[in-house]
C-alpha cells in the first residue's frame, strides 16, 4: 500500500561507533557481497545502491571524541544519526522505500527519525534482544547503541549535547505507545523502569513461549494499530540480529541465549510484509569479523534472507 512502485533505496551504513568491538562497520558490505542487491531485484523490486555511506571524515574523530558524562563517542554518534536521518527521510519521500543495513543499532535513532519525518504516523516495532533504551543516565556500559529508544522518544536525560542540537527531545517525533519490542531477553533494571514507567509494549521471549510467534506478532500489530485486525497504519522494522538465538545469528557484538528461531525470525519479516504497510526496514548489528568464518556466513545469509522476507519473499 505504502510503496506501490516497489523500489527501495538500499542505505549501507558502515558505523561501529555506538558499541566498542570492532567490524559491525563490515556488516552492510557483507551483506551486498552476498546478492541482496539481485535477491530484491529477484523479488521484483526496483533497487536503488550506489555505493556505502561514506562515514570515513566522521569516523576519523573517534579518537579525539571524548566522552560526554557516560557516553562513549557521543560526537560521532550523533552526527552520523543525523545524517542517516537525512538519507532515509529524501527516500521516503521520493516513494523508496528506505532499507538500512548496519552498522551498530545507534543508527537506529537515524533511521526512524527519517521515517517518522515522512510518516509523522508510523509506529515502531523493534525486534531485539536487547531493549536499547538507555539514557544517558541509566546507561551501564556508556555505549549508545544501547539508547537510540530512549532519545527517539525525548525520554528524561536525553536533553544532551550534541544531540539536543538536530533533535531535541522537546520535538520527539515517536511516542511510548507507538512501540512495541519482540524478542527482548537482556533488559538493564534501568530500562525495566522506564519501560514500565511509560507503559511500552514490549513481547519478551517469555510471551513468544507463551503465545508462539504467530499470536505475538498479531498482538503486536493489533496494538499499534488500535484495533483487532486493523493494518492501516505505516510500520518501521527496526531488527536487531541478535533478536536471534546465537546458534542461528552467531555473529553478533552482543549475543543472548534464548533468543528466536530462524522460523520465528523469519516469521516476522513475512507478517509485516504481508500487512502491506512496513514503510522502511533496518538490519543491524551483523558483525562478520565475530566467531567463525563459516558463522559469520551464515549470519549474513540469514540477515539477506530476514530481509527478502521482508521484501515479499513466500516460501510457497
Ligand atoms: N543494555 C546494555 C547492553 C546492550 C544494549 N544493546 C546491546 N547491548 N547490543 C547497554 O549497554 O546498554
Ligand atoms: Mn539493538
Ligand atoms: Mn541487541
Amino acid at each position: 500500500k505504502h510503496y506501490p512502485a516497489k523500489s527501495v533505496s538500499v542505505i549501507g551504513c558502515p558505523f561501529s561507533g555506538g558499541q566498542r568491538r570492532m567490524g559491525v562497520d563490515t556488516g552492510p558490505n557483507s551483506l551486498v557481497e552476498a546478492g541482496l542487491i539481485d535477491q530484491l531485484k529477484g523479488l521484483g523490486w526496483q533497487v536503488g545502491f550506489s555505493g556505502h555511506q561514506a562515514f570515513e571524515d566522521v569516523n576519523k574523530e573517534i579518537a579525539k571524541d571524548e566522552d560526554i558524562g557516560v557516553m562513549k563517542n557521543p560526537r560521532v554518534v550523533s552526527e552520523v544519526s543525523r545524517r542517516v536521518a537525512s538519507v532515509v527521510e529524501q527516500h521516503a519521500r521520493n516513494g523508496s522505500m528506505p532499507l538500512t543495513l548496519g552498522g551498530d543499532h545507534s543508527l537506529g535513532l537515524g533511521t526512524v527519525t527519517g521515517s517518522l519525518r515522512v510518516h509523522p504516523d508510523a509506529a515502531l516495532i523493534w525486534v531485539d534482544a536487547h531493549a536499547d533504551i538507555n539514557t544517558p543516565e541509566t546507561t551501564p556500559s556508556g555505549n549508545l547503541h544501547g539508547c537510540p529508544v530512549s532519545f527517539l522518544l525525548g525520554l528524561p536525560g536525553t536533553d544532551v549535547e550534541p544531540f539536543n542540537k538536530w533533535t531535541p527531545p522537546s520535538k520527539a517525533l515517536l511516542k511510548p505507545n507507538s512501540v512495541v519490542y519482540i524478542g527482548l531477553r537482556d533488559v538493564d533494571s534501568g530500562e525495566r523502569k522506564i519501560l514500565k514507567e511509560n507503559n511500552i509494549k514490549a513481547f519478551s521471549m517469555h510471551e513468544v513461549d507463551k503465545y508462539g510467534i504467530g499470536k505475538v506478532v498479531d498482538m503486536a500489530l493489533d496494538y499499534v494499530n488500535g484495533g483487532e485486525g486493523k493494518r492501516e497504519r505505516p510500520i518501521h522494522l527496526s531488527f536487531d540480529v541478535d533478536a536471534l538465538d546465537p546458534s542461528v545469528a552467531p555473529s553478533t557484538g552482543t549475543p543472548v541465549r534464548g533468543g528466536l528461531t530462524f522460523r520465528e525470525g523469519h516469521y516476522i519479516c513475512e507478517a509485516l510484509y504481508e500487512t502491506g504497510t512496513l514503510i522502511a526496514m533496518d538490519l543491524m548489528e551483523v558483525n562478520p569479523s565475530l566467531m567463525q568464518e563459516r558463522d559469520a556466513e551464515q549470519t549474513i545469509a540469514i540477515g539477506c534472507s530476514l530481509i527478502r522476507s521482508a521484501f515479499g519473499e513466500t516460501l510457497l
